[in-house]
Protein backbone atom coordinates (compact mmCIF):
# COMPACT_ATOMS: atom_id res chain seq x y z
CA UNK A 1 0.00 0.00 0.00
CA UNK A 2 1.32 3.46 -0.54
CA UNK A 3 3.08 5.19 2.16
CA UNK A 4 3.44 9.23 1.82
CA UNK A 5 6.40 9.26 4.17
CA UNK A 6 9.35 10.73 3.32
CA UNK A 7 12.26 9.49 0.61
CA UNK A 8 15.74 11.17 0.49
CA UNK A 9 16.98 9.58 -2.27
CA UNK A 10 15.78 10.02 -6.01
CA UNK A 11 13.49 7.39 -7.11
CA UNK A 12 14.12 5.22 -10.21
CA UNK A 13 11.77 5.24 -13.23
CA UNK A 14 11.21 1.89 -12.85
CA UNK A 15 9.90 1.89 -9.27
CA UNK A 16 7.81 5.39 -9.38
CA UNK A 17 6.59 3.70 -12.72
CA UNK A 18 5.43 0.73 -11.04
CA UNK A 19 4.26 2.33 -7.79
CA UNK A 20 2.01 4.84 -10.16
CA UNK A 21 0.80 1.80 -12.09
CA UNK A 22 0.57 -0.21 -8.77
CA UNK A 23 -1.74 2.48 -7.20
CA UNK A 24 -4.14 2.93 -10.40
CA UNK A 25 -4.98 -0.28 -10.39
CA UNK A 26 -5.55 -0.46 -6.32
CA UNK A 27 -7.57 2.70 -6.93
CA UNK A 28 -9.74 0.76 -9.95
CA UNK A 29 -10.58 -2.18 -7.48
CA UNK A 30 -11.51 -0.10 -4.74
CA UNK A 31 -13.58 2.07 -7.01
CA UNK A 32 -15.95 -0.86 -8.14
CA UNK A 33 -19.25 -0.27 -6.43
CA UNK A 34 -19.93 -2.96 -3.45
CA UNK A 35 -16.17 -3.05 -2.73
CA UNK A 36 -16.34 -3.69 0.71
CA UNK A 37 -12.74 -2.66 1.20
CA UNK A 38 -12.13 0.12 3.61
CA UNK A 39 -8.70 1.98 4.47
CA UNK A 40 -7.87 2.21 7.99
CA UNK A 41 -6.26 5.66 7.98
CA UNK A 42 -6.71 8.63 6.13
CA UNK A 43 -3.74 9.69 4.44
CA UNK A 44 -2.90 12.84 2.40
CA UNK A 45 0.42 13.55 0.73
CA UNK A 46 2.19 15.81 -1.77
CA UNK A 47 4.54 13.95 -4.62
CA UNK A 48 7.83 15.85 -4.77
CA UNK A 49 11.53 15.08 -4.08
CA UNK A 50 10.92 14.08 -1.17
CA UNK A 51 7.14 13.49 -0.91
CA UNK A 52 5.47 15.15 1.92
CA UNK A 53 2.81 13.82 4.35
CA UNK A 54 -0.15 16.23 5.35
CA UNK A 55 -1.04 12.79 7.90
CA UNK A 56 -4.60 12.34 7.78
CA UNK A 57 -6.07 16.15 7.46
CA UNK A 58 -6.93 16.63 3.79
CA UNK A 59 -5.08 19.99 2.88
CA UNK A 60 -6.38 23.57 1.97
CA UNK A 61 -4.40 26.39 0.66
CA UNK A 62 -2.15 27.18 3.61
CA UNK A 63 -1.47 23.47 4.41
CA UNK A 64 -0.53 23.22 0.31
CA UNK A 65 1.51 26.36 0.99
CA UNK A 66 3.44 25.15 3.74
CA UNK A 67 4.24 21.61 2.00
CA UNK A 68 5.33 23.42 -1.30
CA UNK A 69 7.03 25.91 0.89
CA UNK A 70 8.70 23.31 2.78
CA UNK A 71 10.06 21.46 -0.24
CA UNK A 72 11.41 24.69 -2.28
CA UNK A 73 12.65 26.08 0.32
CA UNK A 74 11.25 29.07 -1.28
CA UNK A 75 8.79 31.42 0.77
CA UNK A 76 5.30 30.41 -0.57
CA UNK A 77 1.77 32.91 0.20
CA UNK A 78 -1.83 32.11 -0.14
CA UNK A 79 -4.17 34.80 -2.64
CA UNK A 80 -7.19 34.74 -3.76
CA UNK A 81 -6.19 35.64 -7.03
CA UNK A 82 -3.50 35.75 -9.67
CA UNK A 83 -3.64 38.48 -12.56
CA UNK A 84 -2.84 37.06 -16.10
CA UNK A 85 -3.34 33.25 -14.76
CA UNK A 86 -3.35 30.70 -17.45
CA UNK A 87 -1.72 27.20 -16.71
CA UNK A 88 -1.94 25.77 -20.07
CA UNK A 89 0.44 29.26 -21.81
CA UNK A 90 2.05 27.29 -24.69
CA UNK A 91 4.41 25.90 -25.37
CA UNK A 92 3.48 24.02 -21.66
CA UNK A 93 6.71 22.63 -19.58
CA UNK A 94 4.73 19.57 -18.66
CA UNK A 95 1.71 17.73 -18.52
CA UNK A 96 0.89 14.79 -16.89
CA UNK A 97 -2.33 14.03 -18.83
CA UNK A 98 -0.41 13.72 -22.11
CA UNK A 99 2.43 11.20 -23.14
CA UNK A 100 4.55 10.52 -21.70
CA UNK A 101 2.08 10.94 -18.62
CA UNK A 102 5.10 11.67 -15.85
CA UNK A 103 4.71 13.34 -12.69
CA UNK A 104 6.20 16.29 -11.42
CA UNK A 105 6.77 18.19 -7.96
CA UNK A 106 9.19 19.96 -5.68
CA UNK A 107 12.35 19.72 -5.09
CA UNK A 108 14.33 21.88 -2.58
CA UNK A 109 16.84 24.83 -4.15
CA UNK A 110 13.63 26.55 -5.73
CA UNK A 111 13.39 23.47 -8.48
CA UNK A 112 10.41 21.86 -9.98
CA UNK A 113 11.44 18.26 -10.97
CA UNK A 114 9.86 15.32 -13.37
CA UNK A 115 10.00 13.22 -10.48
CA UNK A 116 9.85 10.02 -13.14
CA UNK A 117 13.18 10.92 -14.17
CA UNK A 118 14.63 13.17 -11.84
CA UNK A 119 15.47 15.59 -14.01
CA UNK A 120 15.03 19.34 -12.94
CA UNK A 121 12.25 21.26 -15.85
CA UNK A 122 12.34 24.40 -13.38
CA UNK A 123 15.08 26.02 -11.46
CA UNK A 124 15.82 29.37 -10.28
CA UNK A 125 12.47 29.99 -8.18
CA UNK A 126 12.77 32.76 -5.79
CA UNK A 127 8.88 33.42 -4.44
CA UNK A 128 5.89 31.78 -5.01
CA UNK A 129 2.24 31.91 -4.70
CA UNK A 130 -0.76 29.81 -4.58
CA UNK A 131 -4.63 30.29 -4.57
CA UNK A 132 -7.22 27.76 -3.62
CA UNK A 133 -9.16 26.54 -7.59
CA UNK A 134 -11.93 25.20 -6.82
CA UNK A 135 -12.27 21.30 -6.34
CA UNK A 136 -12.70 17.97 -8.33
CA UNK A 137 -13.97 13.93 -7.95
CA UNK A 138 -11.70 12.09 -7.87
CA UNK A 139 -11.75 8.46 -9.08
CA UNK A 140 -11.80 6.81 -4.90
CA UNK A 141 -14.62 9.45 -4.67
CA UNK A 142 -12.80 11.92 -2.80
CA UNK A 143 -13.73 15.39 -2.86
CA UNK A 144 -10.83 16.91 -3.84
CA UNK A 145 -8.94 20.63 -3.80
CA UNK A 146 -7.39 22.18 -6.46
CA UNK A 147 -4.26 25.27 -6.42
CA UNK A 148 -2.80 27.58 -8.79
CA UNK A 149 0.61 27.99 -7.95
CA UNK A 150 2.84 31.00 -9.30
CA UNK A 151 5.92 30.28 -9.13
CA UNK A 152 8.76 33.08 -10.04
CA UNK A 153 12.36 33.32 -10.96
CA UNK A 154 14.09 36.70 -10.86
CA UNK A 155 13.12 37.68 -14.41
CA UNK A 156 10.04 35.28 -15.26
CA UNK A 157 7.01 33.31 -13.96
CA UNK A 158 5.44 29.92 -14.47
CA UNK A 159 1.78 28.94 -13.97
CA UNK A 160 1.19 25.58 -12.35
CA UNK A 161 -1.79 23.44 -11.33
CA UNK A 162 -1.73 21.71 -8.66
CA UNK A 163 -4.10 18.46 -8.71
CA UNK A 164 -4.47 15.10 -7.23
CA UNK A 165 -2.31 12.64 -8.84
CA UNK A 166 -3.62 9.60 -7.74
CA UNK A 167 -5.52 8.14 -4.93
CA UNK A 168 -5.84 5.17 -3.15
CA UNK A 169 -9.25 3.99 -1.48
CA UNK A 170 -11.67 6.87 -0.04
CA UNK A 171 -9.57 10.06 2.14
CA UNK A 172 -5.90 8.84 0.76
CA UNK A 173 -4.73 11.38 -2.20
CA UNK A 174 -1.43 12.49 -3.71
CA UNK A 175 -1.73 15.99 -5.22
CA UNK A 176 1.17 16.94 -7.84
CA UNK A 177 2.22 19.20 -10.07
CA UNK A 178 -0.10 18.49 -13.03
CA UNK A 179 0.37 21.00 -15.65
CA UNK A 180 3.10 23.58 -15.89
CA UNK A 181 2.91 26.66 -18.17
CA UNK A 182 5.58 27.75 -20.47
CA UNK A 183 7.64 30.86 -18.58
CA UNK A 184 6.63 34.58 -19.29
CA UNK A 185 8.47 37.62 -18.90
CA UNK A 186 7.89 39.54 -15.58
CA UNK A 187 7.44 42.77 -16.58
CA UNK A 188 3.75 43.19 -16.10
CA UNK A 189 3.85 41.20 -12.82
CA UNK A 190 4.04 43.19 -9.39
CA UNK A 191 7.88 42.08 -7.69
CA UNK A 192 8.66 42.52 -4.09
CA UNK A 193 12.22 44.05 -3.54
CA UNK A 194 14.22 41.17 -3.82
CA UNK A 195 15.81 41.89 -0.60
CA UNK A 196 12.26 41.90 1.58
CA UNK A 197 12.76 43.71 5.03
CA UNK A 198 12.44 41.78 8.13
CA UNK A 199 8.97 41.10 10.26
CA UNK A 200 8.90 42.69 13.57
CA UNK A 201 8.15 41.32 16.22
CA UNK A 202 6.48 42.73 19.22
CA UNK A 203 6.50 41.09 21.89
CA UNK A 204 6.92 37.01 23.02
CA UNK A 205 5.20 36.03 26.04
CA UNK A 206 4.51 32.53 28.27
CA UNK A 207 0.88 32.04 28.46
CA UNK A 208 -1.14 29.62 30.70
CA UNK A 209 -4.67 29.48 32.30
CA UNK A 210 -5.27 29.92 35.83
CA UNK A 211 -8.43 28.34 36.16
CA UNK A 212 -11.48 30.63 36.05
CA UNK A 213 -8.85 33.85 36.97
CA UNK A 214 -8.16 33.82 32.90
CA UNK A 215 -5.17 33.51 31.08
CA UNK A 216 -1.94 35.27 32.41
CA UNK A 217 1.12 36.02 30.50
CA UNK A 218 5.16 36.02 31.63
CA UNK A 219 6.48 38.54 29.08
CA UNK A 220 9.55 37.05 27.24
CA UNK A 221 11.96 40.03 26.96
CA UNK A 222 13.12 40.13 22.88
CA UNK A 223 16.38 41.32 24.26
CA UNK A 224 19.17 40.90 27.83
CA UNK A 225 18.25 38.10 29.76
CA UNK A 226 15.02 35.72 29.34
CA UNK A 227 11.95 36.38 30.89
CA UNK A 228 11.80 33.61 33.66
CA UNK A 229 8.53 31.38 33.63
CA UNK A 230 8.18 29.94 37.24
CA UNK A 231 4.93 28.14 37.37
CA UNK A 232 4.48 24.72 37.40
CA UNK A 233 3.00 22.64 34.42
CA UNK A 234 0.68 18.78 34.42
CA UNK A 235 4.22 16.73 36.37
CA UNK A 236 4.80 14.70 33.42
CA UNK A 237 3.97 16.91 30.59
CA UNK A 238 5.83 20.23 30.96
CA UNK A 239 3.51 21.89 28.74
CA UNK A 240 4.28 25.52 28.14
CA UNK A 241 2.89 27.81 25.54
CA UNK A 242 4.71 30.91 23.87
CA UNK A 243 2.84 33.50 21.57
CA UNK A 244 4.80 35.47 19.29
CA UNK A 245 3.24 38.53 18.59
CA UNK A 246 4.06 40.83 15.02
CA UNK A 247 3.15 44.29 14.02
CA UNK A 248 1.63 42.82 11.04
CA UNK A 249 -0.88 40.18 10.07
CA UNK A 250 0.83 36.75 8.93
CA UNK A 251 1.22 34.71 5.55
CA UNK A 252 2.97 32.11 6.74
CA UNK A 253 5.55 30.50 9.06
CA UNK A 254 7.25 27.37 7.85
CA UNK A 255 7.74 25.67 11.02
CA UNK A 256 8.82 26.04 14.67
CA UNK A 257 11.06 24.14 16.14
CA UNK A 258 13.47 24.10 19.63
CA UNK A 259 16.73 25.56 18.61
CA UNK A 260 18.42 24.81 21.96
CA UNK A 261 17.27 23.61 25.41
CA UNK A 262 15.21 20.73 26.38
CA UNK A 263 11.85 19.99 25.23
CA UNK A 264 9.95 19.76 21.96
CA UNK A 265 7.33 21.90 19.65
CA UNK A 266 3.64 19.44 19.87
CA UNK A 267 2.15 22.08 17.40
CA UNK A 268 1.82 25.59 16.08
CA UNK A 269 0.11 27.49 14.28
CA UNK A 270 -1.24 31.08 13.31
CA UNK A 271 -3.35 32.77 15.77
CA UNK A 272 -7.26 33.57 15.95
CA UNK A 273 -5.21 37.05 15.97
CA UNK A 274 -3.08 36.70 12.35
CA UNK A 275 -1.18 38.89 14.14
CA UNK A 276 0.01 35.84 16.49
CA UNK A 277 2.20 32.29 16.16
CA UNK A 278 1.31 30.06 18.94
CA UNK A 279 3.93 27.28 19.69
CA UNK A 280 2.75 24.71 22.18
CA UNK A 281 5.40 22.72 24.00
CA UNK A 282 5.72 19.46 25.77
CA UNK A 283 8.31 17.84 28.07
CA UNK A 284 9.77 21.43 29.18
CA UNK A 285 12.94 20.76 31.80
CA UNK A 286 13.09 22.83 34.75
CA UNK A 287 16.38 25.02 35.52
CA UNK A 288 16.91 25.99 31.56
CA UNK A 289 16.92 28.11 29.14
CA UNK A 290 14.63 27.20 26.04
CA UNK A 291 15.27 29.27 22.69
CA UNK A 292 12.30 28.59 20.21
CA UNK A 293 12.92 29.46 16.39
CA UNK A 294 9.88 30.19 13.89
CA UNK A 295 11.52 29.93 10.45
CA UNK A 296 10.62 32.02 7.46
CA UNK A 297 7.88 34.02 8.47
CA UNK A 298 6.55 36.12 5.90
CA UNK A 299 3.36 38.96 6.96
CA UNK A 300 0.90 40.18 4.82
CA UNK A 301 2.66 43.60 4.22
CA UNK A 302 5.37 41.30 2.28
CA UNK A 303 8.27 41.46 5.11
CA UNK A 304 9.96 37.89 5.72
CA UNK A 305 12.47 36.51 7.75
CA UNK A 306 14.38 33.56 7.97
CA UNK A 307 14.38 32.98 11.46
CA UNK A 308 12.43 35.03 14.45
CA UNK A 309 13.82 33.66 18.27
CA UNK A 310 11.89 33.52 22.13
CA UNK A 311 13.99 32.63 25.07
CA UNK A 312 12.22 31.55 28.27
CA UNK A 313 13.86 30.57 31.46
CA UNK A 314 12.28 28.14 33.23
CA UNK A 315 12.48 27.61 36.90
CA UNK A 316 9.48 26.87 38.99
CA UNK A 317 9.32 28.78 41.87
CA UNK A 318 10.94 31.58 41.08
CA UNK A 319 8.19 34.11 41.53
CA UNK A 320 10.90 36.87 42.09
CA UNK A 321 12.39 36.40 38.97
CA UNK A 322 15.66 36.31 39.90
CA UNK A 323 17.31 33.35 38.62
CA UNK A 324 16.93 31.39 42.06
CA UNK A 325 14.28 30.31 44.21
CA UNK A 326 14.94 31.56 47.84
CA UNK A 327 13.05 32.12 50.94
CA UNK A 328 12.09 35.14 50.12
CA UNK A 329 10.22 33.55 47.29
CA UNK A 330 8.42 31.13 49.40
CA UNK A 331 7.71 34.51 51.73
CA UNK A 332 6.13 36.22 48.61
CA UNK A 333 3.45 33.32 48.02
CA UNK A 334 2.57 33.10 51.42
CA UNK A 335 1.94 36.83 51.62
CA UNK A 336 -0.67 36.50 48.68
CA UNK A 337 -2.53 33.56 50.11
CA UNK A 338 -6.02 33.87 49.91
CA UNK A 339 -5.68 36.75 47.84
CA UNK A 340 -7.54 36.70 44.05
CA UNK A 341 -5.34 36.48 41.46
CA UNK A 342 -4.76 39.49 39.45
CA UNK A 343 -2.23 40.60 36.85
CA UNK A 344 0.05 41.64 39.34
CA UNK A 345 0.60 38.21 41.69
CA UNK A 346 -0.17 36.02 39.32
CA UNK A 347 2.96 34.17 39.29
CA UNK A 348 2.72 33.52 42.80
CA UNK A 349 -0.49 31.32 41.62
CA UNK A 350 2.60 28.94 40.94
CA UNK A 351 0.23 25.78 40.12
CA UNK A 352 -2.19 28.17 38.32
CA UNK A 353 -5.51 26.54 38.88
CA UNK A 354 -6.88 30.46 39.90
CA UNK A 355 -5.83 30.11 43.51
CA UNK A 356 -3.21 31.17 45.53
CA UNK A 357 -3.40 28.70 48.74
CA UNK A 358 -0.93 26.23 50.53
CA UNK A 359 -0.08 24.38 47.17
CA UNK A 360 1.27 27.00 46.01
CA UNK A 361 3.77 27.78 49.30
CA UNK A 362 4.62 24.04 48.93
CA UNK A 363 5.65 23.98 45.30
CA UNK A 364 7.81 27.47 46.31
CA UNK A 365 9.12 25.54 49.57
CA UNK A 366 10.13 22.60 47.27
CA UNK A 367 12.30 23.98 44.40
CA UNK A 368 14.45 26.05 47.02
CA UNK A 369 17.80 26.19 46.39
CA UNK A 370 17.38 25.41 42.80
CA UNK A 371 18.36 28.19 40.13
CA UNK A 372 18.55 28.75 36.51
CA UNK A 373 21.45 30.54 35.27
CA UNK A 374 21.47 34.16 33.51
CA1 LIG B 1 -2.55 27.84 42.93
Amino acid sequence: MFSPASTTSPRTVKSRLARQFGLYCLSLVLAIPGSAQTFQTASYALDGDPSFSFGATAPDEFAMAAAIQARLGVAVSVVTSLPNENVGFAPVMANSGTTPFHVYGPSFGGVIKDLNINYPVVTGITQASIRFAGTELDFCGDVVDRFILRVSTTTQFYDVLVRYATCSGPANVLWSFYEISAPRPLLDVVTPSPTPKPVRLVSAVSRKMHGAAGPFDVNLPLLGPPGIECRRTNVTSGDYTIVFTFSETLNSVSDAIVLSGIGRVRDSGIGADPHQYIVNLANVANDQTIVVRLEFVQDSEGHASPAVDASMSVLIGDVTANGKVTSADVKQVKAQVGHVVTMFNFRDDLNHDGFIDSFDVSIAQNHKGTAVAR
